[in-house]
């Protein structure tokens, strides 16, 4: 026996205490994890996490001066001897029945208050708690005061609501005693099923070896080494293994320090915890790795979403249009003025596709709100070109991450994709294509035009004048000569001839303007459809890639012990 537990201190030497801020830090950033990540990856992955987080807190917040330990273990391996054993129950004054199997009973050293809401939220009914505390202890059970035990169903139970009912308050408890006996404590169900399952919980597990009475005492070590090998392959290295006997009071010394040891450091709870947290942890590891994702998708594919906007927004029938209208609109302000209102017939192209007409007047801010402008939709062609680049914006964004995260990338880049439809037409109304001001140089050929023109028709009427009266026999009018040519002639050819020449010579210079005048329309188009894509597109993915490196870090910092 002294042996055994010697092994048992060796053992609980080498445990860390876990300190509650600490503890609560971690679950912090299990919060924190669950915030940054909500909504974007599967609920089903994010359950462990809830739950924790939400067991933790409330235990926490219930009495942390209980330790609820359980014993464990298959059909007749001995729990209920070893609850009695140890509560004594036979000698208590409450005279109760011997537990039974499928209903989960309590004993409770020291006062049931607190005790009792540990107990409600554990979900074990008042009628089957019982209280260790009688007159006739007199002082030997204190060292237990604050131990809650637990008297589990059996795991291996026929009944399935008996497991669930396991799982559930192994899910709860604060310490695990798992009961073997000498038949049995090879059993596959108990190392598959739950002892590897708690290779994370090895601060707040204790196995017993029960029944040892049945085994010859030389046989015993034999025994509990092969057990020790067992629970190393299980991933429980270290864990405290002793023999125990629970028919015999001798037999149960071992436990008993053992379970003293753990209520004295009031650690079991906080460790339990811990243990959890690093399963959580270790759960989410995979969804969440460790890559350091850049802070949005490179220039290539951002240009490509740029030029697939600018195609789907109709930038480039609007700059063809601007194009157009500039020829339009100088033609009218510095064409021959003979023709100029005949020019005026046709209509101003931007005008056509419900941009701003020639006097620069604004889309009405109302109605930018629906479809502002006639410019013709996408086409299919142009629809597939900008469903494939903003692919290739969230691909490249999300190139890093693990598995979990490019298909939240990508819902995400596609998030407003309803929406860019009509933003991309209001972007298109709303900006200034350069048209508005009147450029000064066609005032000015303009009124070069006006007065060659006035001058022809001065030189027209004086002539007309002069046929006229010399028609009637008046006397004729004093014409006078520029050098062989009368005045009122040359300012008639000279006037026509002048304005055709302006024309002609201002024809290039319009065309020369105009193709300008479309390459600054095309700059601000793109420009401004740019910042769409940002604000429907980039934005989303890169509130996504945040939410990543928050994840990340939360997780990194609720893995620091
Ligand atoms: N010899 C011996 N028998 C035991 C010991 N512990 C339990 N038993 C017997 O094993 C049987 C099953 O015990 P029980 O406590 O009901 O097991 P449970 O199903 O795990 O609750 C009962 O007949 C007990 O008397 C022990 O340490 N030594
Ligand atoms: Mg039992």
């Amino acid at each position: 026996m002294s042996n055994i537990a010697g092994r048992v201190r060796e053992v609980f030497r080498g445990d860390q205490r876990v300190d509650a801020d600490a503890l609560i830090a971690r679950l912090d950033a299990v919060r924190r994890f669950l915030t940054a990540v909500d909504g974007l990856l599967p609920d089903a992955d994010l359950v462990p996490a809830h739950t924790l987080v939400e067991r933790a807190g409330t235990r926490l917040a219930l009495s942390r001066d209980h330790t609820v330990v359980a014993l464990a273990g298959a059909t007749g391996s001995g729990k209920s001897s070893l609850f009695n054993a140890l509560a004594q129950l036979e000698l208590s004054p409450v005279g109760v029945r011997r537990p039974t199997t499928g209903v989960t009973h309590a004993c409770v050293w020291g006062p049931l208050e607190g005790a009792n809401h540990l107990l409600d939220w554990i979900g074990v009914l008042p009628r089957h708690r019982f209280v260790r505390e009688s007159a006739l202890d007199a002082d030997d059970e204190t060292a237990l005061h604050g131990l809650i035990l637990l008297d589990l169903p059996d795991f291996d139970s026929v009944q399935r609501s008996h497991r669930l009912e396991v799982d559930r308050l192994l899910g709860l408890v604060d310490q695990v005693v798992w009961v073997v006996d000498p038949q049995k404590y090879a059993d596959r169900v108990i190392h598959d099923s739950y002892l590897r399952e708690f290779h994370r919980h090895r601060e707040v597990t204790l196995v017993v070896l029960n029944q040892a009475d049945r085994l010859p005492p030389a046989e015993v070590p034999r025994v509990l080494d092969d057990l020790r090998r067992l629970l190393d392959t299980d991933g429980l290295t270290g864990v405290p293994l002793l023999a125990t006997t629970a028919i015999d009071p001798a037999g149960m010394v071992g436990l008993r320090n053992a379970l003293e040891r753990t209520v004295a450091e009031r650690q079991a709870a906080l460790r339990r915890l811990a243990g959890d947290v690093d399963t959580v942890v270790a759960g989410l590891d995979e969804l969440v790795g460790s890559a350091r994702p850049a802070g949005g998708p490179d220039d290539t594919a951002v240009n490509g979403l740029n030029r697939a906007l600018a195609g789907a927004a109709g930038v480039p029938a609007v700059t063809e249009a601007v194009e157009r209208a500039y020829r339009h609109r100088a033609g009218a302000a510095t064409g021959w003025p003979v023709v100029r209102g005949w020019r005026r017939l046709r209509p101003d192209p931007l005008r056509r596709l419900h941009l701003p007409g020639p006097t620069g007047d604004q889309a009405d801010p109302a109605e930018s709100l629906v479809a502002a402008t006639s410019v013709p939709d996408p086409t299919a062609a142009q629809r597939s070109a900008l469903g494939l680049a903003i692919r290739a914006v969230a691909d490249r964004a999300a190139a890093d991450l693990p598995a979990a995260w490019p298909g939240a990338v990508t819902s995400a880049a596609r998030s407003r994709l309803g929406d860019l439809p009509d933003a991309l037409d209001r972007t298109i109304a709303g900006t200034d294509l350069g048209l508005d001001r009147r450029p000064l140089w066609w005032r000015f050929v303009g009124g070069v035009q006006w007065l060659v023109t006035l001058a022809a028709v001065v030189g027209l009427g004086w002539l007309v004048l002069g046929y006229a009266l010399r028609a009637l026999g008046l006397p004729a009018l004093d014409n006078p000569m520029v050098g062989q040519v009368p005045l009122p002639t040359v300012l008639l050819l000279g006037g026509l001839l002048a304005g055709l020449l302006v024309a002609a010579l201002t024809r290039p210079v319009v065309r020369w303007a105009a193709r300008r005048a479309r390459a600054r329309a095309d700059q601000r188009l793109t420009a401004r459809v740019a910042q769409v894509g940002d604000e429907y597109v980039l934005t989303p993915v890169r509130i996504v890639l945040s939410s990543y490196a928050q994840a990340r870090d939360a997780l990194r910092d609720a893995a620091r012990r």
